[in-house]
């Protein structure tokens, strides 16, 4: 018999919008701080990681730096967030990711749940300013769990608050790590991305316009 899902849990970053490009800018105004300069390239190993593992990867560039004490970091955290605050201001509904709006309208017409798994303590001020508030059931931020991604916490927290069981539960994600986490909670994960990086996904489109309900509901009774 063919099944419904009852909720899609979504990654933020990557999936609904492209904040990487911020947190990017606002991790390079840091590290020039402290004369370390890091590129695009070098990025992308930041991408869907929290945002202390993302300061220790970029003080590693330096070895000087290896002992600086916590609080020292826990500084540093802090300064990084206001420089990405303060870039995220210009967010605008108009960076919603293509596609995204319309898989929400569907998944409302279907009384299929929307909640949010994102690893940024920025998730909910990011989503009021792209105007998508109204149509999510849950958020589950970086705040609400004690592990990150690729632990499956963020997703399952997501599917216990809405009460639905695992196995009828949707998770997407842009990152490996996240693909990871959602496998490990048993849900059935879509990948957004290039098929080498997140070759761990039950079903990959290359970019949010192929986010297709119906082939998502055909590819999950497959499995
Ligand atoms: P914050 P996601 C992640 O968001 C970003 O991809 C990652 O680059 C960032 O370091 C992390 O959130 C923490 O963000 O500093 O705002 O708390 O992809 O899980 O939605
Ligand atoms: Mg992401």
């Amino acid at each position: 018999m063919k099944q419904t899902p009852k909720a899609f849990i979504f990654d933020l970053d990557g999936v609904i919008t492209d904040t990487a490009e911020f947190h990017y800018l606002a991790w390079k105004k840091l590290a020039e701080e402290l004369g370390i300069t890091i590129d695009r390239q070098f990025n992308e190993q930041l991408k869907g990681i929290s945002r202390m593992d993302s300061l220790e990867r970029i003080l590693a560039l330096n070895p000087s730096l290896k002992d600086m004490p916590q609080k020292e970091k826990e500084k540093l955290a802090y300064q990084k967030n206001d420089h990405y605050v303060e870039l995220i201001k210009t967010i605008k509904p108009e960076n919603v990711l293509p596609g995204i709006e319309e898989l929400f309208t569907k998944l409302k017409e279907n009384h299929i749940k929307i909640a949010i798994g994102s690893a940024s303590k920025n998730a909910q001020r990011v989503l009021e300013l792209l105007g998508l508030t109204h149509y999510i059931d849950y958020i589950v931020d970086a705040a609400k769990v004690t592990k990150g991604k690729p632990d499956p916490e963020t997703f399952t927290t997501a599917a216990d608050y809405l009460n639905i069981p695992y196995g009828e539960c949707v998770g997407l994600e842009d990152a490996a790590a996240g693909i990871e986490a959602i496998n490990q909670a048993g849900m059935f994960s879509v990948g957004i991305g290039d098929k080498v990086h997140l070759s761990a996904a039950d079903y990959i489109v290359s970019d949010t316009t192929l986010l297709d309900l119906d082939e998502i509901l055909k590819q999950f009774n497959l499995e």
